[in-house]
């Protein structure tokens, strides 16, 4: 290994000594991904949390991130994961409850009031609830979840105003069944899809519709191919940070220091980033033409009340998690 590199840094006449340095360092050669595109702040962030370990670590970790599905949707990333193909990747807590389903309580709908409530909650008693049951299914969650934000709804068809104009609406949700759930509880027709291939869904309007933050849809361009956006804000998502919990149990005590000190650093510096952007990203969005609208929410939250919604997954979490919730948001239905 070391002649080889000598001799392909000796081709290139570039910096030879460094780069012979830096390959005989790394101890540690682990992989991280995600499903946002390079510009989105959870890519952004997550390089500087791998820039940091590895300066800190004098290179001795090298942490490589593969974004945007680069390694496949979130369903084969998650199952990398389980095997130990992959060590870090960022998956979002409705998701992960196909795992651990007590996991997408953070993500009831119409749940939370604002950012005030909701990151007390997630990085005190109500997180540390769900990262038990994450950590009990043999992954390992990073005490401080990554922002994705509050999802609202696109569509290429037709504007989603009112709770009835989701009848029949052909609209993408990720693979979750809380997700399922919420959409059937609007009368949607909802179809599970990775994030990886929502783009060309909506494309060839395979799906009519999808959800998601305003930072993503700007990102992932789906502005291309969506034309009205409705601001429904009718759920709150995340990206937990998780690691496969035999592999992290693995590593030595000093580098799992380092590297939870910068992962846990970086995503509040990202969940500080995505608030900034919140005005502009609005402004793109209507500049790149999606005919954006406000709806009357509390009417589609009045209509997951009256479909059950509420009485089927308070059953499902149960009495003592939807209380710790509740202690959180105040009442929700
Ligand atoms: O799949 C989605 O829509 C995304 C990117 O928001 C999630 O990771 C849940």
């Amino acid at each position: 290994r070391h002649a080889l590199h000598l001799a392909v840094a000796g081709a290139v006449a570039g910096p030879a000594v460094l780069r012979i340095t830096k390959a005989h360092a790394a101890e540690f050669s682990l992989k991280a991904a995600n499903n946002t595109p390079v510009s989105h702040p959870l890519t952004i962030y997550m390089t500087k949390a791998a820039d940091a370990i590895r300066e800190e670590t004098g290179g001795k970790v090298d942490i490589k991130l593969f974004p945007n599905n680069q390694l496949g949707g979130d369903t084969d990333m998650l199952s990398q994961l389980r095997s130990g193909a992959l060590e870090f990747f960022t998956l979002s807590p409705l998701i992960l409850a196909t795992l651990v389903p007590a996991a997408s309580i953070s993500g009831v709908g119409f749940a939370w009031s604002s950012y005030d409530k909701l990151w007390p909650a997630m990085d005190g008693d109500f997180g540390a609830h769900v990262r038990a049951q994450i950590e009990k299914s043999g992954l390992f969650a990073f005490d401080r979840i990554w922002e994705n934000g509050f999802r609202q709804t696109t569509s290429s068809s037709r504007p989603i105003l009112k709770p009835e104009d989701f009848k029949g609406f052909k609209i993408r949700v990720p693979p979750s069944p809380m997700w399922t759930s919420m959409f059937k509880a609007f009368d949607a027709a909802p179809m599970t899809i990775n994030f990886a291939e929502v783009y060309s869904a909506l494309q060839t309007r395979i799906a009519e519709g999808q959800e998601n933050p305003l930072t993503l849809i700007d990102n992932a361009k789906l502005y291309e191919v969506q034309k009205y956006l409705s601001k429904t804000n009718h759920m709150w998502d995340g990206f937990w940070l998780l690691s496969n919990g035999k592999v992290w149990r693995g590593l030595p005590q000093d580098v799992k220091t380092v590297v939870a000190k910068h992962f846990n650093a970086q995503a509040v510096a990202q969940r500080a980033d995505m608030a900034q952007r919140a005005g502009t990203t609005e402004q793109d969005l209507k500049a790149r033409g999606l005919d954006i609208r406000d709806v009357d929410t509390k009417a589609f939250q009045a209509k997951l009340q009256s479909a059950g919604f509420y009485k089927e997954w308070k059953g499902k979490f149960g009495d003592d998690a939807w209380a710790l919730l509740e202690k959180h948001t105040g009442p929700i239905a």
